[in-house]
Order: C-alpha cells, then structure tokens, then sequence
C-alpha cells in the first residue's frame, strides 16, 4: 500500500531532508508544505521518480490550514505520517529585551500552527485505522538557556502536546512521538539572526553540528518500526553539545 507523507516546513533543513530520506522507498506519495513555491516545487523535481504534491500553505493560517488538507487531491488524502517539522526561532534577546512580535510569531507558528495541522489530519488517521504523528520539539524545550525564552516555552509544548495526543489515542493504533534535536545546521540560525549569515555560521564554527539527514534518519526510523512500536521522544545532540550547570551570581 503506498504510504502518504505530508511533511510541513519542507522547504528547507530538516524538512527537505526528511522529504528525500522517504523518497528513497517506493510507492511513497510526499506532501511537501511550506510558504516558499520555488523551494518546494525544486524539491518536487528533484525527487521526480517520488508523486509530490506542493502545497503553499503557511501553517498559521487556521482556515487555509483546514481548507488545504480538506482539499487534497485523492491520492494524496489518506495521509499515514505527519511530520509537523515548520517551525523557527526568532532573536536571542534575554526576555526584557525580547521582541514581542517575535514571541507571538513563534508561539503561532510553532504551538498554534502544529495544532492547526494535527488537528485538520487526526480525524481521518483515526477513521482509516493508520496514522503517526511526528513532531519536532527540541532540546530547548528541556533545557533552558539564556535567550530561549519563548522558543524553548513553545518546544515544552510541543512536548507535552505529543504526550497529551497519545494518552488520547490510546485504543487506536495511531502513533505519535516528538523528536527533540540539539545543534542542527539548517537555516534555523540564518532565520533566528534575521538573515545576518556571519552570526548564523558562527553558532556552528569549530562544532560538528547535526545536519538534516541526522534527523531525517530518525524520523524515517520511528515510522518505520513495526506497528505495535510507539517511539515517544528521541533526545539527540551532536557529541560536543552537552548541558551547562545552573547560572549563580554572586555579590561582588
Ligand atoms: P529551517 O529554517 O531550515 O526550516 C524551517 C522550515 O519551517 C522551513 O521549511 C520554513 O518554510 C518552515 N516554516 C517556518 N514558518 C512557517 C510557517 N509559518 N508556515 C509554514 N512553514 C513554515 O530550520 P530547521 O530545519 O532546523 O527547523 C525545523 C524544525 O526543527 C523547527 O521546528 C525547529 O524549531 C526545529 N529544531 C531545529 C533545530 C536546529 O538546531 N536546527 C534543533 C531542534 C529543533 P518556509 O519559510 O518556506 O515557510
Ligand atoms: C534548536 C536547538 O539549542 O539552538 O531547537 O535551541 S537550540
């Protein structure tokens, strides 16, 4: 049977490599999500032996996100693994500097959007009998560090959500698991700097940081286990990161 892929955030990083490890089984249909066309109908011809199907679709958008995934061509309706990957972190100000603007966009797109796409896709997964839902969390919604702030509050969520939808799913064979990476060189940093490609590079310099494919591997491995396997979290860093102790001041 083939197997369908809606994989949003397909654009670039751990989304684009995600799309190419699945492309490499056959009978595999990719739904490739994101709000830039040109990437994403690249991929698409990239991966040309693979049925893609390019939706424009900007995950924050509640009524475009229901209109699109109810609107689906036939082929691609019945999807059997969601990778709610779109996400971003925007600036590393300590919380009294923070942009507010910054905070509503992340928790949008990275709470309020992977909601949206969760909650358009469930009730056909659990109708079909088949269905998992892969998120990406990440380290930061465990660890705190200076300048997380809201990016890492919105990663706990994304977290807690993944626990929550499997403690109602159970008595369905649905699957749900969270992925929770450390260090990864995608775009992630160019888009938390604002495009400053200098302060982005430096966050990977001397570091042999995650790349996509890594995290493509494991989202390809926990939906591929056998069907009564629920992976719950994986937890992945490079070897060179690790956690730093608690921060004390001291008087002077
Ligand atoms: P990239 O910046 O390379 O990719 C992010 C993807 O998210 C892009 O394809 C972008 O597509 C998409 N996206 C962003 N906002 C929206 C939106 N509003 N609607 C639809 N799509 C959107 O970063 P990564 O690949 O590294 O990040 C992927 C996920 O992994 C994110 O959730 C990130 O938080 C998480 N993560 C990243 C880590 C890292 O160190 N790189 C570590 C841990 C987790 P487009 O701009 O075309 O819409
Ligand atoms: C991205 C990982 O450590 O830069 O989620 O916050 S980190």
């Amino acid at each position: 049977m083939p197997t369908t892929i809606l994989i949003t955030g397909a654009s670039s990083g751990f989304g684009a490599a995600t799309a190419r490890r699945f492309a490499r089984d056959r009978d595999t249909r990719l739904i490739l999500a994101g709000r830039r066309r040109d990437r994403l109908e690249a991929l698409a011809a990239e991966l040309k032996d693979t049925p893609c199907h390019v939706l424009i679709l900007d995950v924050r958008d509640r009524e475009a996100v229901f209109a699109a995934l109810n609107g689906l061509p036939a082929e691609f309706a019945a999807i059997d693994v969601l990778v709610n990957n779109a996400g971003l972190a925007l600036g590393l100000e300590k919380a009294p500097e923070a942009n507010l603007d910054d905070w509503e966009q992340m928790i949008d797109t990275n709470c309020k959007g992977l909601m949206y796409v969760t909650r358009a896709v469930l009730p056909g997964m659990v109708a079909r009998g088949r269905g998992h839902i892969v998120n990406l969390g990440s380290v930061a919604g465990t660890y705190p560090y200076p300048g997380g702030n809201a990016y890492g509050a919105t990663k706990a969520f994304v977290e807690q959500f993944s626990l929550n939808l499997k403690a109602d799913l159970v008595g369905t064979p649905l699957r749900v698991t969270n992925i929770e990476p450390g260090l990864a060189e995608t775009e992630f940093s160019v888009v938390r700097f604002k495009g400053d490609a200098d302060k982005a590079k430096a966050v990977y310099a001397g570091i042999d940081p995650l790349t996509g494919d890594d995290i493509a591997d494991i989202v390809y491995w926990v939906a591929s286990r056998p069907a009564h396997v629920n992976i719950n979290r994986v937890e992945v860093m490079p070897v060179c990161q690790g956690a730093g102790a608690f921060a004390v001041h001291r008087r002077a």
